[in-house]
């Protein structure tokens, strides 16, 4: 059946239809329904997916799939975390993100890769118009390089290493990214958002 993705980002949508087209679902974005972004006043990845999540199901009665994710820099006291988007400034300029993360990073002196670790998190929020909501967590751990390598994905993608690959996710196809053959709920994934897919899955086959 129909499916709202409630994201208004061009690089997730892609990677969220790829996601969900092989499990058999009809997935229309949310900016194409006229749906307008609603305020993340959360304090958590789980709280904004699900006010995003729900604030779609209920104007369009259907069910919607929002996705709340972002950087983690160890070093940084976990920051952007969920202000991932926000660092990016409202031109939405993520090489100048990033900069400001290596930035921070040199004056921590953080050099060697033991200092520079950083995890990926996606939370993943279901909603149904009658407002109940299911939360999934998926997480990629790894380091940032520096320079950023590849040009593929989107956002902090071309600085992060993941843990035992040797190219950056800016230098992988969406395939390799993922890691996931769609519909094989063997396979837990590798990106941040393949892996809470995985999650979703489960539970739903669970519940
Ligand atoms: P929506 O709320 O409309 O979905 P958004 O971009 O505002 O879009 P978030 O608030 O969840 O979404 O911000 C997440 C940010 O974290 C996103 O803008 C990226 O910069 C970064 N991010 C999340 N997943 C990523 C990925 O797979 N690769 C690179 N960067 C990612």
């Amino acid at each position: 059946g129909r499916l709202v993705i409630a994201t208004h980002n061009r690089g997730k949508l892609a990677e969220i239809a790829a996601l969900v087209g092989p499990l058999g679902f009809d997935p229309v974005a949310a900016s194409d329904l006229g749906l307008p972004e609603p305020e993340e006043t959360g304090d958590s990845f789980e709280a904004n997916a699900a006010l995003k999540a729900l604030a779609a199901a209920t104007a369009v009665s259907l069910p919607a799939l929002a996705d709340d994710s972002g950087l983690c820099v160890a070093a940084l006291g976990g920051q952007p975390g969920i202000h991932s988007a926000r660092w990016a400034g409202s031109d939405r300029d993520f090489a100048r993100a990033m900069r400001n993360i290596e930035e921070r990073l040199q004056q921590k002196g953080a050099t060697g890769p033991d200092a520079r670790r950083a995890c990926f998190v996606a939370v993943l929020a279901l909603a149904w118009p009658d407002g109940h909501v299911e939360t999934v967590r998926g997480e990629v751990h790894g380091t940032l390089v520096w320079p950023p390598r590849g040009s593929a994905g989107f956002g902090y993608d071309p600085m992060f290493l993941p843990d035992g690959e040797s190219r950056t996710f800016g230098e992988m196809s969406a395939a390799e990214k993922h890691g996931w053959s769609p519909g094989d709920p063997e396979r837990p994934g590798l990106s941040h958002r393949a892996r809470a897919f995985a999650a979703l899955v489960e539970a739903c086959l669970a519940g």
